[in-house]
């Protein structure tokens, strides 16, 4: 199978998030089927959804190629999240880490276990600002992704992460 562009969207809002995204990244790149091509700056986000209170998460985009079919990529996320001691508890509750699949080079998939593009990103500046800023000439299903930026509801939320 020829490599694909995959882009993925990493969030953190419990323990030390910098280094877990940091890690993470390291962690998915490790993999003989993925090779790391870009990474975004990291944003400081309000939290989108979820229980009230909970704290900001850092959030960034990662592109990789890979020669993982869409099914074995969602495996190897899991696996990341998982040693990153991630318990599903809550609906957009708290995470140390949350890795989700954003495009899998044009492909659309909707099935039990995957929806690709994901099915919330169009929507949210948590995940389209850090992809404008990594690449400012993304496209999402055809629309520019800083355009979709742009308009989010979110965006007010989002900026940019310089560290503390
Ligand atoms: N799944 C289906 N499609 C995908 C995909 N494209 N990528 C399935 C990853 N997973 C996908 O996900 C539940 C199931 O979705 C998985 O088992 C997988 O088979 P999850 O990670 O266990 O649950 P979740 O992340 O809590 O739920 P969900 O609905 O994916 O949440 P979202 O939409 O990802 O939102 N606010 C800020 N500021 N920053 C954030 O990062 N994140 C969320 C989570 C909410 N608010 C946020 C942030
Ligand atoms: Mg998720």
């Amino acid at each position: 199978m020829s490599p694909v562009r995959a882009v993925l969207a990493l969030g953190s809002n419990l323990g030390e998030s910098r280094s877990t995204l940091a890690d993470a990244v390291a962690a998915l790149a490790d993999h003989p089927g993925m090779k790391l091509v870009g990474v975004s700056p990291v944003a400081r986000t309000r939290p989108v959804g979820g229980p009230e209170n909970q704290p900001d998460y850092l959030n960034l985009v990662a592109e990789f190629e890979t020669s993982l079919d869409p099914h074995a990529l969602l495996d190897h996320c899991h696996d990341i999240e998982n040693r990153h001691h991630r318990t599903r508890e809550v609906r957009w509750g708290p995470r140390t880490l949350d890795v989700d699949i954003i495009t899998y080079g044009t492909v659309h998939i909707d099935d039990e276990d995957l929806t690709v593009p994901h099915p919330r990103a169009a929507g949210r500046a948590f995940v389209l600002q850090p992809w404008a800023w990594m690449d400012p000439d993304a496209m999402l299903d055809g629309v520019p992704v800083a355009e979709l930026a742009a308009r989010a509801p979110d965006l007010s939320g989002v900026e940019l992460f310089e560290g503390e």
